[in-house]
């Protein structure tokens, strides 16, 4: 589903969608930096013209425009180079995250109806040649790295060619939902969009070609993409770190050894870095701006981050779907600490609404609704899915609810949709629910979620069980087993004679976690 030709229109005349194509988007010169992973360093014109023979080598494996390619790659040099080759060619990443096991790819393979799949060979103790050969039916599998019995991406290289320039307002690329029901949707966005998405963060973030960006978060993630992350900073001409992970003793150590300036984490993690630098005898006074995004900052947090990391803050709640909001640089202290930040664009539309669908009374709590620029009309081949996620006007319904301040700034307080925040990762109750539900020895399931100091939430799984009570061990070998992602495997179980039900005659989730 695409932008009505009404709006498509405006957000042009408005000077938001600007043509751009996401391939081209390069700005620094070809001898500047573009990215530093471990010991290697590239240069724009090293990356422009690695993007160029992997796009040519691509087509004469007969990839074309149009074409979904799902990408399963860490933080990585040929992360990026594959994105610049498959935006020129026109054909599409779909971006799985590196956690994601064979349950979740074996459903975007098949949505996508993918042409190829692109694995590293290992990645944090975990071979995917491994996960790609247990795959029945799929499709051409290229390997970054030591290929295995696969293709090695590296092979894929061929003189580069003249190829037909995608349509701006063409799809460029996939995300996922966190899900709000069953598994993740995929999210189509366009050149227009995206490019809009990401040159607007880049300046609301300060950032330019001096800037350079530590990649800590999966890259793969919306938040580090492009909200500036990744593409923000190589189409202002700066600087991107890869880090194989976020942990302090992987990241300490780049931000000093290459004076990084901006990094984007969650809070679980902000908490981390903010103890761990006591200790670590590092360096980060290079660290002038901390985005922090993805779950709820709690106020006490924030407040803490500038005294301890001597950088500034940065809320940024946003969504893969589209609409983010940004503490602005030049906001008072008080609203960067107690709030989530402001629409990104003039033309990001709002509506906090009540259970009816009515506007709450300005301030009140409510459902955010919200259409604009850079946010989808509809997901992925999901149309009866997005009879439901959508109004008839082409409002999104984020399952977040919000109260508007008279400033514009959301503060983000609770959701109606099922999804359980774990640290930023998205678990959708539903989803698990359907895999405990094929557990021998569970009759019945509930996913909740447990406040956590650390991580906002964690989850626990109630089950009713048949006969004998399942073990939590035994449950998450049996979820790893149907290849779910660690990240989705309940931290607790509780085992109940019978559920609490609502008036309805639904399971009473509140009930449930009234209990924890
Ligand atoms: C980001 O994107 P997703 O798609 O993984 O998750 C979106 C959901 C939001 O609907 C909201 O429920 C939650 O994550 N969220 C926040 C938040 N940022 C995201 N809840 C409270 N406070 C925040 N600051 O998570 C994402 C995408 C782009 C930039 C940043 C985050």
């Amino acid at each position: 589903m695409s932008f009505p030709d009404a709006f498509a229109a405006r957000y042009r005349e408005r000077g938001h969608w600007t043509g751009a194509r996401l391939g081209t988007l390069l700005g620094g010169a070809p001898s500047d930096v573009a990215l530093v992973s471990g010991s290697e360093r590239v240069t724009y014109g090293e990356l422009d013209a690695r993007a160029s023979r992997l796009a040519a080598g691509l087509a004469a494996l007969g990839i074309s425009a149009g074409d979904n390619v799902v990408v399963h790659l860490p933080n990585s040099v040929d992360f990026v180079v594959l994105s610049f080759a498959l935006f020129r060619l026109g054909a599409r990443p779909v971006y799985a995250l590196p956690a994601h096991r064979r349950s979740e790819i074996e459903y975007l393979l098949a949505h996508s109806s993918a042409v190829a799949y692109v694995i590293p060979d290992r990645h944090a103790g975990f071979d995917y040649r491994e996960l790609a050969a247990s795959m029945p039916g799929v499709p051409r599998v290229l390997v970054s790295g030591d290929p295995g019995n696969h293709t090695a991406l590296s092979s894929v290289d061929a003189e580069p060619v003249e190829l037909p320039v995608p349509e701006p307002s063409s799809v460029a690329l996939f995300l996922l939902s966190g899900g709000t029901t069953g598994l993740p949707k995929l999210i189509p966005r366009t050149h227009d969009d995206y490019a809009y998405n990401l040159r607007a963060s880049a300046e609301v973030a300060g950032l330019d070609s001096s800037t350079v960006y530590l990649a800590a978060l999966p890259v793969a993630h919306n938040f580090a993409l492009a909200c500036p992350g990744v593409l923000g900073v190589l189409s202002v001409g700066g600087t991107v770190v890869l880090a194989p992970s976020p942990s302090p003793p992987d990241a300490f150590p780049l931000i000093e050894r290459e004076r990084v300036t901006v990094t984007a984490l969650v809070p679980s993690l902000a908490l981390l870095w903010m103890e761990a630098v006591k200790f670590a005898g590092r360096d980060l006074s290079s660290l002038a701006l901390l985005q922090v995004g993805g779950a709820k900052l709690k106020e006490e947090a924030a407040r803490r981050v500038t005294p301890a990391l001597g950088c500034a803050l940065q809320q940024v709640f946003g969504m893969a779907e589209g609409l983010l909001c940004f503490t602005r640089l030049d906001d008072p202290l008080e609203l960067v600490v107690t709030s989530q930040g402001r629409p990104l664009s003039a033309d990001d539309e709002i509506r906090v609404v009540d259970e009816d669908g009515d506007a709450v009374a300005p301030g009140e709590l409510g459902q955010l609704l919200t259409r604009g620029p850079y946010t989808l009309r509809g997901y992925y081949r999901a149309e009866e899915h997005n009879a439901r996620a959508f109004t008839a006007d082409g409002f999104y319904l984020t399952g977040d609810l919000v109260r508007e301040l008279p400033s514009g700034h959301l503060v983000v307080d609770g959701r109606v949709k099922d999804v359980i925040n774990r640290g930023g990762e998205k678990v959708s109750a539903e989803e698990v629910e359907n895999h405990l539900l094929a557990h021998p020895l569970v009759h019945d399931a509930a996913l909740v979620g447990v406040p956590d100091d650390m991580l906002g939430e964690r989850t626990c799984a109630f089950v009713l069980a048949r006969g004998e009570a399942p073990t939590l061990a035994g449950i998450a070998a049996f979820l790893r087993e149907r290849g779910v992602a660690d990240y989705k495997l309940p931290d607790r179980l509780e085992v109940l004679p019978e559920f609490p039900y609502t008036a309805v005659g639904k399971v009473s989730k509140k009930e449930l976690a009234a209990r924890l």
